[in-house]
Order: structure tokens, then C-alpha cells, then sequence
């Protein structure tokens, strides 16, 4: 019990150590060694989800303790040594108006965020600029229709075997999905192929990209940076070999780059958008 008890403590202060130490090793975007919370928002709506996580857990720490109480009360004040003769109550109008009405005002306190948050996810506000993410077994293919109609397929930046890769390893890409900051983009997604799903977690964006159906969704990124993200469905062989990267620029790079990336997939421009490559196109 006491080794128990010291294991349980020892833990704890390793979760409060690395809890509280997690920012100095946290990289905007991407994964951090011996992350424990989710990645650092970049966007209003991951701004969001993490306070709305934080506030249900501060709830759910509420529920346990007192439910914890409860059991503990009833096991030392109700057992047959210390109370042998049982009462014969079995109804207590006013205990159960409370334990339905406590509950539901529970609910009701965690509902309204809760659907504020699912609106302000799924409501695309009025977009500045699209971007049509297509799925392909094993890597994303990135459309810019209000922007020239240019398209480039976007593949995991490592050698054939994987053995040498760019950092940061399988989620750096050769094509990067660029965009503006402080703008908001809709992102349409599709697959190609087989379900694919486009997850950026520092963006609370992921939304399924199925074969015959478009999907949207949409974020805001605040901050330059370049920020990764996942295929989230498994969906063959090199499910994990298909990254996000999305770099965020200013404006005015955003111009430039669109410039140079018309003219460099100038001959992707004749392909149909959401056709399966039979290969990834590498050199292009
Ligand atoms: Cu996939």
C-alpha cells in the first residue's frame, strides 16, 4: 500500500514537472517531446477548444471528488459495524429534486459553450481565399481556384526507405500548402481514392476527405510560422506517410509566392482536379 501510495506520488510530480516545463521544449505547430496537453493554438477556434477542454475538465474534477466523497461517506458511516440497524427511508422529495435538478443545470452549463464552440467550427465565416485539399493514396494534392486555378501535389519529404528525412521527421513535405495570416481560409477537402482525413491539431481543424463528396472547413491562423498536421483516417499501407504542412506567411509573401507557384505548376494546370495519380509525381 505505502510503495502504492509512493509510486501514485511519484507520478503525480512527474506529470506537474513535465506539466509546467512543457512550453521550453513546445514548438509552435507540431508535436512536442513529452507533450501532455494538446498542441499550442494558432488559430480562434483551437484558442477554443482548448478552453472549453480545460473547462470541462475543472467539471469533471468537480464530479469526481464529490461523487469520491460520497462512496468514502457511505463505506465508513454505513457499513453493518457502524450502523447495524439500516433505516427504512425510501423516498426524499426534496434529495431527489436535487439530484435531477443539480445535474441538469450541469448539463445545460456545459451544453451552451459546447454548441457555441461546434457553430463557430462548422460556420464558415466569409472566406478570403479557398484551398481544395485532395486526398490521394499517399499524399495531399493542393488546388488554389481563386488564385490562378494552380494545383501541386504536396508528398513526404524523405528518401524511397524513409531512411533519411527532413525535420521534422514524416511530417515535413516538398510542396507546403501556403497561405496568408490573419485571413481566414476555407479549406475544401475530397478524396480521391479512399477516405483521408485533413487534421492540423494547432489549427482544431479535421474534417474527413471522401471520395464523391466535398467537405469544408476553415481556420484563421494568427501567427507566421509553418504548422503540421496528419492524414486522420487509416486509409492503406502509407497512412502515415501522407503529412499537412501548412506555412503561414504576410500577405505580401503570399503574393510572391503565389506568383512563382503559377509558373512552376504552370503544367499541372490541364489535369482534372480530383483524378487519382497512379504514382506520386516526384520533380515537379
Ligand atoms: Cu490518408
Amino acid at each position: 500500500m505505502a510503495s502504492a501510495l509512493r509510486l501514485l506520488t511519484a507520478a503525480l510530480v512527474a506529470a506537474a514537472f513535465f506539466g509546467a516545463i512543457e512550453p521550453a521544449w513546445a514548438v509552435i505547430g507540431q508535436p512536442a517531446p513529452w507533450e501532455l496537453g494538446m498542441q499550442q493554438a494558432a488559430t480562434p477556434v483551437m484558442a477554443d477548444i482548448v478552453w472549453f477542454n480545460d473547462f470541462l475538465l475543472w467539471i469533471i474534477t468537480g464530479i469526481v471528488i464529490l461523487v469520491l466523497a460520497l462512496l468514502v461517506t457511505v463505506i465508513m458511516r454505513f457499513n453493518v459495524k457502524a450502523n447495524p440497524v439500516s433505516a427504512r427511508t425510501t423516498h426524499n422529495t426534496v434529495i431527489e429534486l436535487i439530484w435531477t435538478v443539480i445535474p441538469v443545470m450541469i448539463l445545460v452549463l456545459i451544453a451552451v459553450p459546447s454548441f457555441r464552440l461546434m457553430f463557430f467550427q462548422l460556420d464558415t465565416p466569409p472566406a478570403d481565399l479557398t484551398v481544395k485539399a485532395t486526398g490521394k493514396q499517399w499524399f495531399w494534392t493542393y488546388s488554389y481556384p481563386d488564385n490562378g486555378n494552380f494545383e501541386f501535389d504536396s508528398l513526404l519529404a524523405c528518401n524511397s526507405d524513409r531512411t533519411k528525412c527532413q525535420s521534422p521527421r514524416l511530417l515535413a513535405v516538398d510542396n507546403e500548402m501556403v497561405v496568408p495570416v490573419n485571413k481566414v481560409v476555407r479549406v475544401q477537402t475530397i478524396g480521391a481514392d479512399v477516405i483521408h482525413e485533413f487534421a492540423v491539431p494547432s489549427f482544431g481543424v479535421r474534417i474527413d476527405a471522401i471520395p464523391g463528396r466535398l467537405n469544408e472547413a476553415w481556420f484563421k491562423a494568427t501567427h507566421e510560422g509553418v504548422y503540421y498536421g496528419q492524414c486522420a483516417q487509416l486509409c492503406g499501407r502509407d497512412h502515415a506517410f501522407m503529412p499537412i504542412a501548412i506555412r503561414v506567411v504576410s500577405e505580401k509573401a503570399f503574393a510572391d509566392w503565389v506568383k512563382q507557384a503559377k509558373q512552376k505548376y504552370a503544367d499541372n494546370d490541364a489535369e482534372p482536379l480530383t483524378v487519382a495519380a497512379a504514382a506520386p509525381r516526384h520533380g515537379k
